[in-house]
């Protein structure tokens, strides 16, 4: 059972996680005995988190660069694989989000969130593969949501993007597959982040998502760990171009 969910001897690369999901995935990969690399724009709060992993015991190295800077990225990619000799998993969760009524989006802010939050993916995901295809296995995850299938007011771009994730998914798992390769994206329902904290502090949205999801509360997110261990991992061998749905009930509740 525990070799089914093992992940030793594995390097996998996880973008955006200095905090939130990113380095809840990221703890929860390396207590399954894969060496996480940690991405995100702060060295020294990648650092902090890298050296809180070690001093339980566990393996972590960092990344730092912005996830939307693409030669950034294809350098990243291959120093990665070069510096560990390996790159089984990309877990490529990077994301902001920009909230405005639709007549106040600027052009310029539905791009920036675009080329973070999907053409970054892309691109990572392009490197990532240029590694796996050799090595005949690899797996590519995307941190999607379940506003890629569903809808809110005000999101418009992170919405674009998300649901662009999960085509993009689709067509990279047809095309990978050959390879041996795995793409599927995790599609998290409403989580207690800090890039939540407008949502979970708003007293209404609050008792909307508490009313709305079935398990009647926020996730934590140590409660995405085990969607991003189970796809990195054999026991996730026969899954792919899957939309792996963590919300609670959300999207399934009339
Ligand atoms: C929003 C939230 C998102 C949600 C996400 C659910 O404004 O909709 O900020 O980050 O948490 O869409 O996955």
């Amino acid at each position: 059972m525990s070799d089914l969910f093992s992940l030793h001897g594995q390097v996998a690369l996880i973008t955006g996680a200095s905090r939130g999901l990113g380095l809840a995935m990221a703890t929860a990969m390396a207590e399954a005995g894969a060496l996480v690399v940690l991405n995100g724009r702060e060295p020294a709060t990648l650092e902090a988190a890298a050296k809180t992993l070690r001093a339980r015991g566990l393996k972590a190295d960092i990344a730092a660069f912005d996830v939307s800077d693409f030669a950034a990225c294809e350098r990243h990619i291959a120093a990665i694989a070069q510096k560990h000799g390996r790159l089984d998993c990309v877990v490529l969760n990077a994301g902001i989000n920009h909230r405005r009524p639709l007549l106040e989006w600027e052009t310029e802010d539905f791009l920036r969130v675009l080329n973070i939050n999907l053409t970054g993916c892309f691109v990572l995901a392009r490197e990532a593969a240029r590694v796996m295809i050799p090595a005949e296995r690899g797996r590519i995850i995307f941190t999607g949501s379940v506003m890629g299938i569903v809808a809110r007011p005000t999101v418009h771009a992170y919405a674009a993007a998300k649901a662009g994730l999960a085509g993009m998914g689709k067509t990279l798992a047809v095309e990978l597959a050959p390879h041996g390769i795995t793409v599927n994206t995790i599609c998290p329902g409403f989580f207690d982040t800090e890039m939540n904290t407008t949502l979970t502090q708003n007293p209404q949205f609050d008792a909307f998502v508490k009313s709305r999801c079935p398990l009647g509360r926020w996730a934590q997110p140590e409660e995405l760990g085990g969607a991003a261990v189970f796809l990195a991992s054999h026991a996730g061998s026969y899954v792919t171009g899957h939309m792996l749905v963590v919300d609670g009930g959300l999207t399934i509740n009339m």
